[in-house]
C-alpha cells in the first residue's frame, strides 16, 4: 500500500513501476534524440516505456523526433506515436521543462526557433550547464554532415538499403521475441562492420568536439548518427545520444552531473558511464 504522504501523481508512476518491473530513475537531465516517429523504424514502445519510467528536471529533445521526410514518402502513423507525443506533453505539463532542438528529418520546426508549443521551447541549439558545473554544447548535428563533405556513410548505404536493413532489423527482432530472445539491433551491427561508416562517425566525433572546444565548452551533446557513445575526444567530452530505431539509448544526468548511456529494450543497462563510481539506477522505494 502507498503511504499517505505519497501524491496521487506518484502513486500512479509507482503504481506503473511496479507494472514493467522496473527501478525509477531519478535523473537530472534527460537527452533524447532520433526517435523517427512516423516511419515503421521507431521503437515507440520502449521508448513509450523508458518516459513512465523516468523522473527529470529537464529534458532534451535532440532532433528528428518526428520524421516528416517518412511520412511524406508514406504516411505511417499509430497510436503508439501519439502516445509518445501525449507523455512528451504530459511531461512539460507537470512540471519537466522541456526542449525541443529540432534535427534535419523535422527541420520544418527550426523556423519555430524562439516560441514555446505547450510548455515546449522550441531551440536551435543549446548549452546545458551539469551539476558540476560543466558546460555543454547541445545540438542536433545535422550540420556537420557538411564540414566533413557529404557522408560515406549514407551514400554507401543509401537510403533504400537503410530502408532495408530496418525492415529487417524488425523481422529479426519479432523472430527473436518470439523465440524469448531479447532485442538485438541489425542495424547497429552491420554499422560497426563497416570501415567506411567508421571513418565517417569518425570525423563526425572529431568536428563536433573542436567546435565545442572553439566555443570554449568542456562538451558536446548530439545525436543524428545513431551511434550512442561517450568518449573524451583531448579534453572534450563527446557525447552521442543514440537513437530510438535501433539501439534504444537515451542520455542521462544524474543528480549529481555525471553522464551515462542507457539502452532501454527488454533489459535497462548502463552501456557506458564516464567517472561514475557506483550505478545510476535509483529504486524509488528505496
Ligand atoms: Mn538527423
Amino acid at each position: 500500500m502507498q503511504t499517505a504522504s505519497r501524491s496521487g501523481d506518484r502513486q500512479q508512476r509507482t503504481a506503473h513501476a511496479s507494472k514493467t518491473d522496473r527501478p525509477v530513475i531519478r535523473a537530472r537531465t534527460v537527452f533524447i534524440s532520433d526517435v523517427h516517429l512516423g516511419s515503421r523504424g521507431c521503437s515507440a514502445e520502449y521508448l513509450l516505456d523508458f518516459l513512465h519510467s523516468v523522473e527529470c528536471d529537464t529534458l532534451y529533445l535532440v532532433g528528428d523526433i518526428i520524421d516528416l521526410w517518412s511520412m511524406q514518402r508514406s504516411f505511417y502513423w499509430p497510436q503508439s506515436h501519439t502516445n509518445v507525443i501525449r507523455t512528451l506533453l504530459g511531461k512539460a505539463k507537470r512540471g519537466t521543462r522541456v526542449i525541443y532542438i529540432p534535427g534535419n528529418h523535422d527541420c520544418t520546426f527550426r523556423e519555430y526557433v524562439g516560441m514555446q508549443f505547450g510548455n515546449i521551447e522550441i531551440m536551435q541549439d543549446a548549452v546545458h550547464e551539469t551539476a558540476d558545473g560543466r558546460r555543454f554544447w547541445v545540438l542536433h548535428g545535422d550540420d556537420f554532415d557538411n564540414v566533413i563533405k557529404a557522408s560515406p556513410f549514407l551514400s554507401y548505404l543509401g537510403h533504400h538499403l537503410y530502408d532495408f536493413v530496418l525492415w529487417l532489423n524488425r523481422h529479426v527482432n519479432s523472430v527473436r521475441r518470439h523465440c524469448g530472445f531479447s532485442y538485438w539491433s541489425v542495424a547497429a551491427f552491420l554499422k560497426g562492420k563497416m570501415s567506411k561508416a567508421m571513418t565517417y562517425i569518425a570525423n563526425y566525433e572529431r568536428a563536433l568536439a573542436s567546435e565545442a572546444r572553439r566555443r570554449g565548452m568542456d562538451g558536446v551533446i548530439c545525436g543524428h548518427i545513431h551511434r550512442a557513445e561517450i568518449t573524451k575526444l583531448d579534453d572534450v567530452l563527446y557525447c552521442n545520444d543514440g537513437d530510438w530505431v535501433e539501439s534504444c539509448t537515451t542520455l542521462i544526468e544524474d543528480p549529481l552531473g555525471r553522464l551515462s548511456l542507457l539502452r532501454w529494450t527488454e533489459h535497462a543497462e548502463v552501456v557506458s558511464k564516464f567517472d561514475q563510481p557506483e550505478p545510476v539506477l535509483v529504486d524509488h522505494a528505496a
